[in-house]
């Protein structure tokens, strides 16, 4: 998953593609880079970050929602707005990514039960002004697992398929550093809970502070890109469904030496070769996962 913040103030590339037309050539260089879905938000939710009104957020979103999905891009709204999440599906995206899984807005299960669409429900406390408040864990593994079941249970009970839905650790959102390593080297945790998972570790704080040098000072957004790349390949080999990241090439690049690697492992093993359950040869949904393949690529 490719991500197009269209926003004047993400941490990790503020400003960049904050124009229509620069977000929607981002979008399509991030296709050409090797992403099969492309994640289009209009909010910020970096620490302390404002919430912007809801009419900016359509304004920012819509047209870039539907500019990719006319080009036959694959789109998801990152969103935790009903209204947004409503009318960008009515754009053409095919998936709605709520950082909030549900809590933000009571008519978001309402909504992404009516579309049918792949649901993202992420682990989460609070918004962005709130969150580095929220972050005090008895066993931060354990507890996000039973927060993201009550999630599930509670969207399931509101009316939305378990089929529809992904989740989500949340990593960074009210979560300091030191709580992110737990969560990625037990992904299979959350896995058992019985849907994919997808991460967001792109560009994340925890990454700036483990490359920091002898200052203490965490490395810049954009000089963890290799440290994200290291990150999908973990999280590719453990089985997750979909990595967030903002450098789709390294990633993409990681995922088919996992790929690779996992094949010809089990080709010695066994003596044949065998398509990879949600791989890039294996775009046919088995019982209970989740499939956005069969969008094109321009
Ligand atoms: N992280 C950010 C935004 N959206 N969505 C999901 N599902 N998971 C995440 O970890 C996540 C997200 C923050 O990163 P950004 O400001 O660079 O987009």
């Amino acid at each position: 998953m490719g991500v197009v913040n269209v926003t004047p103030d993400s941490f990790s590339d503020g400003g960049q593609w904050f124009e229509p037309d620069a977000a929607v050539a981002h979008g399509l260089q991030l296709l050409a880079d090797g992403a099969d879905l492309l994640d289009v938000g209009g909010e910020s939710t970096r620490p302390g970050a404002a919430r912007v009104s809801t009419e900016d957020e359509l304004a920012r979103v819509l047209p870039v929602v539907s500019a990719l999905a006319a080009r036959g891009a694959v789109v998801s709204v990152d969103t935790t707005r009903a209204v947004v999440a409503e009318r960008a599906v009515a754009a053409g995206a095919r998936v709605v990514n709520d950082v909030s899984g549900g809590l933000a807005d009571p008519d978001m299960a309402r909504v992404v039960a009516d579309a049918g669409v792949v649901y993202v429900a992420m682990h989460w406390r609070g918004h962005a002004t709130e969150m580095d408040a929220l972050a005090a864990y008895t066993d931060v593994v354990r507890d996000v697992r039973d927060e993201l079941a009550a999630r599930l249970d509670a969207l399931v009970a509101a009316g939305v398929a378990l089929e529809q839905v992904v989740l989500d650790p949340g990593l960074g959102f009210a979560k300091p550093g030191a709580d992110n390593w737990p969560l990625l080297a037990h992904l299979d945790v959350l896995g058992a809970l019985g849907r994919p998972v997808l991460v967001g570790a792109s560009r994340k704080r925890f990454l700036g502070h483990l490359l920091a040098g002898p200052s203490g000072e965490p490395v810049p957004p954009l000089a963890r890109d290799a440290a994200t790349a290291a990150v999908t390949t973990l999280c590719a080999a453990a089985g997750a469904w979909c990595v967030r990241v903002h450098d789709v090439r390294s990633s993409a690049d990681a995922v088919r030496v996992v790929a690779r690697w996992d094949e010809d492992v089990r080709g010695s093993r066994t003596g044949r070769r065998e398509p990879l359950p949600g791989g890039p040869q294996d775009d046919q949904p088995t019982d209970g996962s989740v499939s956005v393949a069969e969008g094109r690529r321009p």
